[in-house]
């Protein structure tokens, strides 16, 4: 179904060497360990687990791994909740586990991304215990506040008794009272992940050691959590109450975090070859240009702007249907407001978003919407970040019921709406949680049709999708029109088409209901690509500017015959094409 012809190398010649650089060029893959492959079936994914996958990897073709945290951990939220930065946990493996790890992704000329959780700790970190318990230096690690628990009711969690009126963007008060201490610490997270106080040098200096301990190690890079949360409003003011998570105007994007991250950089990161990806929700293209911009601190961000086209105004878990315009509008911004200043990090899904089939796609056309998607992806200017479970196009779970679900953020909205008297049970939400869930992302990944998706013998620690005996790796790469064997054409061609990493976007139809086209440009080579959004057929007219003659065609998630007509052509359900133009 599927056809590519090979693509006629460009040079990069004409891409200025101060441009070029290994992390632009590279495909990236994030597994979250806990679901991607269990050795010694315990029900959870492991380091050696992921150690025996690692040709599957290379088969794939991608360049980089970014693995989600693997350290020491409680696990109250999966690993971004880190009680021993220089440990993993148990459960995940061993210290040599981990350099077995690096070591086969090197021998593979693949390289290794490590996830650095420092707006927060665990509250079982040795600092943490520390500092409710006033042992100097740690007294001032974590941001303490006095509240008044007398205050009205005399319920230290009367809103009159808290330090301010920010909400925890997992819902309910960010602070929390610690008895021993008799005062509440600041948690923009679950109350099991205290925020440090990055206005105490010796906290920044204990961070950047950490940097260096696994920098020497040999890591190519971080990806580095909520980085743009670690600077708090001065006098931490009360926000306002009508944002959806109220003081989030005083923590996004605060007014040292920049000043942090460039000391983080002279430390630290300059001294080393890596790649930095900030996680950013809330960021702007203006606020990104300072992060990622020429002499920004860090290389790429992710927004979360196309994350949000479907949640309501109020309500992130009042979805609604989003737009094509405005999702074109949203990735030209930043295609244009980054070009030539900084680079963007691409992604349609990750471990905390639903399946991009599900949510941008369509299961009713899983392998045309999961290749159309993919071809998007890897075709924008910017790295691409595949999900696991991406690359065979995974979909949404319909988890059965409330007790199916484990992720923290989830139970607590669950919890939330469950006390409302206009929810009289789950069902009245099920729809929403089935939908935006960040489980969805983290059922593990569908390897065969064995039992558990040959994921584990034993049971899992969290449901698998029931598709997983047509939806799996081994009967994706026994297929030639699978949606496996698209994702390892497009890597290849990305590998080989430098217009498709460094070239202009400039977006062409922009009002067309349902295609997304646009052209990429790198001197005298250009790349068209079309793109059908929706399950209608309709007529792709050529733009006058495009010069069409002689254009090749580089890939397409359906068999295109030729010749056609010189002035555009009809496309099928969410088919999508990318020629080259000379
Ligand atoms: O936007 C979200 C869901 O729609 C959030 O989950 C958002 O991604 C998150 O708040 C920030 O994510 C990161 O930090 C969290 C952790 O739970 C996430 O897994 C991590 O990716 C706290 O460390």
């Amino acid at each position: 179904m599927n056809s590519t012809s090979s693509p006629t190398s460009t040079s990069t010649a004409s891409v200025a060497e101060s441009e070029r650089t290994w992390w632009k060029e590279s495909v990236f893959y994030e597994i979250y360990p806990r679901s991607f492959y269990d050795s010694n079936d315990n029900g959870v994914g492991d380091l050696p687990g992921i150690v025996r996958k690692l040709d599957y990897l290379d088969d794939l073709g991608v360049d980089v791994v970014w693995l989600t945290p693997v350290y020491d951990s409680p696990q109250a939220d999966f690993g971004y909740d880190i009680r021993d930065y220089r440990d993993i946990l148990d459960e995940y493996g061993t210290m040599d586990d981990w350099e077995r790890l690096r070591d086969g992704l090197h021998e593979r000329d693949m390289r290794l991304v490590m996830d650095l959780v420092v707006n927060h700790t665990s509250d079982e970190h040795e600092w943490f215990e520390k500092s409710r318990r006033e042992v100097d230096p740690y007294t001032d690690y974590y941001i303490w506040r006095e509240g008044d628990p007398e205050a009205g009711s005399g319920d230290p969690y009367d809103p009159d008794a808290l330090p301010n009126n920010w909400d925890s963007l997992f819902g309910g008060p960010a602070w929390t009272y610690d008895e021993r201490r008799g005062e509440y610490y600041l948690h923009l997270f679950d109350g099991k992940q205290p925020d440090l106080n990055w206005r105490n040098p010796a906290v920044r200096e204990d961070v950047y050691g950490i940097m260096r301990w696994w920098l020497d190690r040999d890591i190519d890079g971080f990806r580095m959590d909520v980085i743009n949360f670690i600077s708090k409003a001065d006098g931490l003011p009360d926000g306002d109450p009508s944002a959806v998570v109220t003081g989030s105007e005083h923590f996004i994007n605060g007014p040292h975090a920049c000043e942090y991250l460039r000391e983080m950089d002279e430390r630290v990161l300059s001294e080393y070859d890596v790649v930095t990806v900030g996680e950013m929700p809330g960021i702007s293209v203006e606020d990104a240009r300072e992060y990622v911009g020429r002499d920004g601190p860090l290389d790429m961000a992710f927004h979360f702007e196309h994350m949000r086209l479907d949640e309501g105004p109020d309500d992130p878990w009042n979805f609604r249907d989003w737009s094509l315009d405005d999702f074109r509008e949203t990735f030209t911004r930043w295609q244009t407001g980054l070009a030539g200043e900084g680079w963007n990090a691409l992604y349609l899904n990750n471990h905390d978003q639903p399946r991009m089939v599900s949510r941008f796609g369509d299961e009713a056309y899983r392998v045309e919407s999961a290749t159309m998607l993919a071809t998007f992806l890897h075709t924008l200017r910017g790295s691409p970040f595949v999900y696991q479970g991406e690359e065979i196009g995974m979909t949404n779970v319909p988890f059965e019921s409330a007790g199916k679900f484990v992720d923290v953020e989830t139970l607590r909205y669950v919890e939330r709406m469950l006390e409302r008297d206009d929810v009289e049970n789950f069902e009245d939400i099920g729809d929403a949680v089935r939908y935006g869930s960040r489980d969805n992302a983290r059922t593990p990944m569908q390897w065969s049709d064995a039992p558990n998706a040959g994921f584990t013998d034993r049971e899992p620690w969290l449901t698998v999708n029931p598709n997983y005996t047509e939806v799996n790796v081994e009967s994706a790469r026994a297929d030639p029109d699978s949606v496996w064997h698209y994702y390892r054409r497009l890597i290849d061609l990305r590998h080989d088409a430098p217009v498709l990493v460094y070239g202009d976007y400039e977006p062409l139809l922009p009002d067309h209901p349902e295609i997304y086209a646009y052209r990429r440009t790198l001197e005298d080579v250009g790349a068209l690509v079309v793109l059908n959004f929706f399950d209608g057929e309709p007529r792709f007219d050529l733009p006058g500017s495009v010069a069409y003659d002689g254009a090749e065609l580089l890939i397409s998630n359906y068999e295109v015959e030729r010749p056609e007509g010189p002035d555009g052509f009809d496309l099928r359900p969410y088919e999508a094409r990318v020629y080259r133009l000379e």
